[in-house]
């Protein structure tokens, strides 16, 4: 039930402050629908009170349900039918609003309304989404990311719906329900949900040479981010930015968050599947609740319409980047992300993205992908959405005016006035009307390019080299990344029942990638590998860069503690003057201190007071949080040495490449778990004082990366 007063987001009064949006306006819009049941009475949807909540009206008390029974046949009518199709790609996910707020250099670039003024906040609302598995699937899988943004712009909304890679899997959108059906869980037992470690994904990826590049990303770390505010989005796609001169420029968009890019660790990952299936939703949730605020960065790589050929790529090719040596990515504003949905299905489920909604100063070039996507997702949307008029659900309804002359089918909201429902018309004075083209303010107009061909189903030869940016990332790795990589085709292959589908990736891609990858992996199927890289065939070009910093994600660690959560375990006998003040130096780093105890109950310190555990020792696992520290005090750490989870804590965290640190007898514990101390990363010290810097030091590292090959023999 919408609350009272109420106006129509789309009636005139809307519109004479429409010009007036602010950051807030879309949450202001939205509170026209918010409804919450304090002080209301329990009521039938038709209003009439309801008396008694517990029982159906029966004839007799032992007897048969009556169907007179209208509060009963209401309640359970709706319930039967509260599920919609969930999205047949990205079904998982979770969302947020916030706001963009543009530099000044973003005006040079594009003529739509909301790059013109830096001091102008437009709101957002952005899903992040996994793209395999269903509704209820694991976070934390193997997967790439969806980053979909919706602009609430003056002129219109504006959806950027991009991804957590920069490129793609296939370069022509006919193939998207044949990669999509691939990657799904097998069609006759439904198993992987979340996956792409079976047999008919490798077997299509391994067919379809111009998936290389991408399914190289899919098994590098960035497939299973740390949290959606170290990710890196991408428009992947080739855009269009036009400028108030009408001139067109060619662009790549990026995200770059503020707060570095990181990643888990493919076992952390793994055992988050069961410890923590929310991990990343519930870490977004939680630090927007807490007032920590998730930060993008807005860039844009710029080429000039003169320069479209200039590549030894083609622009429109989605399987291709534009390394950022060659085109440095200049940014242009900033989103923030600070406030959390109040209702689950009514926004993120709800929401619809499609690339296809642009404002003026904004528009698409011939990517085949792009093309075909601009068809798909209203498509989509009719089915799931139940109709066309999901435009007008809350969360999709600009905050613009939005009219025209489509009228009726399920679920319309709008009463329309007046009898003209076409154009031209004298009936309605002519309205609602066009608007001619215009530097502000103007209709949108597309970008006349000319287009002088034949039909033809084909493909250009210059989108025929699948493989020299796959050897580019390869390239551009660090020797840890290398080895994670590694390790990712060992797996998956491992999972492919087939072997001729393992040969051929073996044999027949790696080897185009890199010929000591693909020999390292097929040492571990004990398949034999060519000792020559295949020559590429001659019309198909090399990539002229040899390797690009940008494409690790060493490159942009988050270099400090900020938003970092650090387990502080302890038991009684604690001291509870460390515990006091390891919080307060953690929190003056941005870094929240967690206590974590055997059990729920307060456990007695040395200074003879009290510490309240915020979590258990299996609630919140190591694989939950960051680091370690083991507070110090002989009583406590003999309680953790003698725990099975306190041994385990501390064996998992040094497994995972994480900083620990040992206060006085917490060294104790380390020692039991047989964790080294003597190593890069361990840090034993008397005070907190001793350890707190060069343990932060280590943090702000993300992981103690010399740690990792002998992390493996830790059995935990
Ligand atoms: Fe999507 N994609 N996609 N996709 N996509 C959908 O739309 C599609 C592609 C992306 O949080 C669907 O409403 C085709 C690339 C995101 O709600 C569907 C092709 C990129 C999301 C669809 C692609 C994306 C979707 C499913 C190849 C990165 C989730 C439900 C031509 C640039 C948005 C829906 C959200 C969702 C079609 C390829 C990103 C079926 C046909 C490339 C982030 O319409």
């Amino acid at each position: 039930m919408a609350k009272n007063p109420y106006t129509h987001p789309n009636s005139d009064e809307a519109h004479d402050t429409a010009h007036k949006t602010t950051e807030t306006s879309k949450s202001d819009r939205l509170e026209a629908f918010r409804s919450d049941a304090e002080g209301h009475d329990l009521r039938t949807n038709q209003g009439t009170r309801i008396a008694d909540n517990h029982n159906s009206l029966k004839a007799g008390e032992r007897g048969p349900t009556l169907m007179e029974d209208f509060i009963f046949r209401e309640k359970l009518n709706h319930f039967d039918n509260e599920r919609i199709p969930e999205r047949i790609v990205h079904a998982r996910g979770a969302a947020a609003h916030g706001y963009f707020q543009p530099y000044a250099e973003a005006a040079e670039y594009s003529k739509a309304g909301l790059f013109q003024d830096p001091s102008k906040k437009t709101p957002v609302f952005v899903r992040f989404s996994t793209v395999q598995g269903p509704r209820g699937s694991n976070d934390t899988v193997r997967d790439v990311r969806g980053f979909a943004t919706k602009f609430y712009t003056d002129e219109g909304n504006w959806d950027l719906v991009g991804n957590d890679m920069p490129v793609f899997f296939i370069q022509d959108a006919i193939k998207f329900p044949d990669f999509v059906h691939a990657v799904k869980p097998e069609p006759h037992n439904e198993i992987p949900q979340g996956q792409s470690a079976h047999d008919t994904f490798w077997d299509f990826v391994s067919l379809m040479p111009e998936s290389t590049h991408m399914v190289l990303w899919t098994m590098s770390d960035r497939a299973f981010p740390r949290h959606y505010r170290n990710m890196e989005g991408f428009g992947v796609h080739t855009f269009r930015l036009v400028d108030k001169q009408g001139k067109a420029r060619f662009v790549k968009f990026h995200w770059k968050p503020l707060a570095g890019t990181c990643s888990l660790i493919w076992d952390e990952a793994q055992k988050l599947w069961g410890r923590d299936p929310d991990f990343n939703r519930r870490n977004m949730w939680d630090d927007i609740e807490s007032g920590d605020f998730l930060e993008y960065e807005f860039g844009i790589q710029v080429v000039e319409e003169e320069d479209e050929h200039k590549f030894d790529f083609d622009l429109l090719d989605p399987t291709k980047i534009i390394p950022e040596e060659q085109v440095p990515v200049t940014p242009i504003g900033k989103m923030v992300l600070n406030r959390n949905p109040d209702n689950f299905f009514a926004e993120t489920e709800q929401v619809a993205f499609n690339p296809a909604n642009v404002v003026p100063g904004i528009d698409f070039t011939n990517d085949p992908l792009l093309q075909g996507r601009l068809f798909s997702y209203l498509d989509t949307q009719m089915l799931r959405l139940g109709g066309p008029n999901f435009h007008e659900i809350p969360i999709n309804q600009p905050v613009c005016p939005f009219h025209n002359n489509q009228r009726d089918s399920m679920h319309r909201q709008t009463i329309d006035k007046g009898q003209a429902s076409y154009e031209p018309n004298s009936i309605d004075n002519g309205y609602p009307s066009e608007t001619p083209p215009a530097p502000e303010n103007g209709g949108f107009e597309t970008v006349n390019e000319r287009v002088d061909a034949n039909k033809i189903r084909a493909r250009s030869a210059s989108f025929g080299d699948h493989y020299s940016q796959a050897t580019l990332f390869w390239n551009s790795q660090t020797e840890v990344e290398k080895e994670h990589i590694i390790a990712a085709y060992t797996f998956e292959l491992s999972k492919v029942e087939r072997p001729w589908i393992r040969e051929r990736v073996i044999q027949q891609i790696l080897p185009n990638i890199d010929l000591e990858l693909a020999r390292r992996v097929g040492e571990n199927h004990g398949i034999e590998t060519p000792a020559e890289k295949p020559a590429p065939a001659e019309e198909l070009g090399t990539s002229s860069q040899q390797a690009s910093e940008a494409l690790s994600l060493m490159a942009r660690l988050p270099h400090d503690i900020k938003y970092r959560k650090v387990a502080l375990l302890v038991a009684d006998g604690v001291d509870g003057d460390q515990v006091e003040a390891l919080k307060a130096k953690l929190e003056a780093e941005g870094a929240k201190g967690i206590v974590i105890a055997p059990s729920m109950a307060p456990v007695k310190a040395t200074n003879g007071q009290q510490v309240v555990p915020d979590a258990m020792l299996n609630g919140l696992p190591s694989v939950t949080l960051d680091s370690v520290i083991v507070v110090g005090g002989a009583e406590s750490a003999k309680a953790l040495s003698q725990s099975g989870l306190g041994l385990y804590y501390v064996q998992e965290a040094y497994k995972h490449l994480k900083a620990i640190a040992a206060i006085g007898e917490g060294k104790d514990l380390l020692s039991a778990a047989s964790v080294p101390t003597q190593e890069d990363g361990i840090f034993l010290g008397a005070t907190v004082d001793d350890v707190f810097t060069p343990f932060t030091e280590a943090m702000g590292q993300h992981r103690v990366w010399s740690r990792d090959p002998k992390a493996n023999s830790m059995p935990a």
